[in-house]
C-alpha cells in the first residue's frame, strides 16, 4: 500500500494511564492486569474502507514516561490523529494532557484529538463529577471530543477509536468539513495531500 494510504495516529498520555491496555483491548480484546510499562512503541494497524478506497490506520503506541518523552517526539512526526488518554483517578493526568497538546501542535500543527478519561471503572462518581467542568471547558476550548473509557471492561473503547477514525476521515481525507481555513471546500482531497497541507495548518482539529 502506498504511503499515501497510510494515516498515523498516536497514543499518547503519562505512564499507566492505560495507553497500552486500551490498543490491546480493540485490537485483541485481551486485558492484562499486569501489563507492563511500554519500553518499545509498537503500532497496531486497522484497514478502513473509506469511498471503495482501502486507508490504513497505524496505531502508534508509546511510552508515557518522563524519561522517554525525547524519544516519543520522534513517534508522533506525520501524525494525523491522535488519541489522549488519563487516568480518571489520578486527575494530575489530565493536566499533562494539556501539555501533550501542546507539544503536538508543535510537532504536526492542526491534528484530530479524542480525550479519554480511563479507568472508569473505577472511578468514583463525585470525583468525576468534581473534574468534568474543567475537563468540558478545555475540551470545548481546544475543541477535543472527550470519552469515559475501561480498558478492562471495554466500555467506550470501540467506540472511541471508532470516533477519532471518523473525525479524521472527515477532516484529513476529506475536505468537505475539515474546518481548515485553506483546504478546499465541498470537495475530496487526494489522501495523501494532507501531507502538503499539514504545513499550511496551524491550531487543533
Ligand atoms: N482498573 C483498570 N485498570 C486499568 C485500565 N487500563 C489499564 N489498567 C491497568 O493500569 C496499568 C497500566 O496500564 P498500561 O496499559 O500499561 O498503561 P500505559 O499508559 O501503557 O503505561 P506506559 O506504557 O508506562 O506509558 C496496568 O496494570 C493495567 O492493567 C482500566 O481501564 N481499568
Ligand atoms: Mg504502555
Amino acid at each position: 500500500m502506498s504511503d499515501e494510504n497510510v494515516l498515523k495516529i498516536v497514543i499518547l498520555g503519562e505512564g499507566r494511564v492505560g495507553k497500552t491496555s486500551i490498543l490491546s483491548k480493540y485490537f485483541k480484546k485481551k486485558f492484562n492486569e499486569g501489563e507492563k510499562s511500554t519500553i518499545n512503541p509498537a503500532f497496531y494497524e486497522k484497514a478502513v474502507n473509506y469511498n471503495g478506497k482501502t486507508i490504513q490506520f497505524k496505531f502508534w503506541d508509546t511510552a508515557g514516561q518522563e524519561q522517554f518523552n525525547a524519544i516519543s517526539a520522534l513517534y508522533y512526526q506525520g501524525a494525523v490523529g491522535a488519541l489522549l488518554v488519563y487516568d480518571v483517578t489520578i486527575f494530575e493526568t489530565f493536566q499533562k494532557v494539556e501539555n501533550w497538546v501542546r507539544t503536538l501542535r508543535e510537532a504536526v500543527g492542526k491534528i484530530s484529538l479524542l480525550v479519554v478519561g480511563n479507568k472508569f471503572d473505577i472511578s468514583d462518581k463525585a470525583e468525576l463529577d468534581k473534574n468534568s467542568q474543567a475537563v468540558n471547558s478545555y475540551c470545548s476550548k481546544e475543541n477535543c471530543s472527550h470519552m469515559y473509557t475501561s480498558a478492562k471492561t471495554g466500555y467506550n473503547v470501540d467506540e472511541a477509536f471508532q470516533s477519532l477514525i471518523n473525525t479524521v476521515l472527515n477532516k484529513v481525507v476529506s475536505s468537505g468539513n475539515s474546518g481548515g481555513g485553506n483546504q478546499r471546500r465541498g470537495k475530496r482531497l487526494e489522501i495523501g495531500e494532507h501531507k502538503k497541507k499539514e504545513k499550511e495548518k496551524k491550531g487543533c482539529c
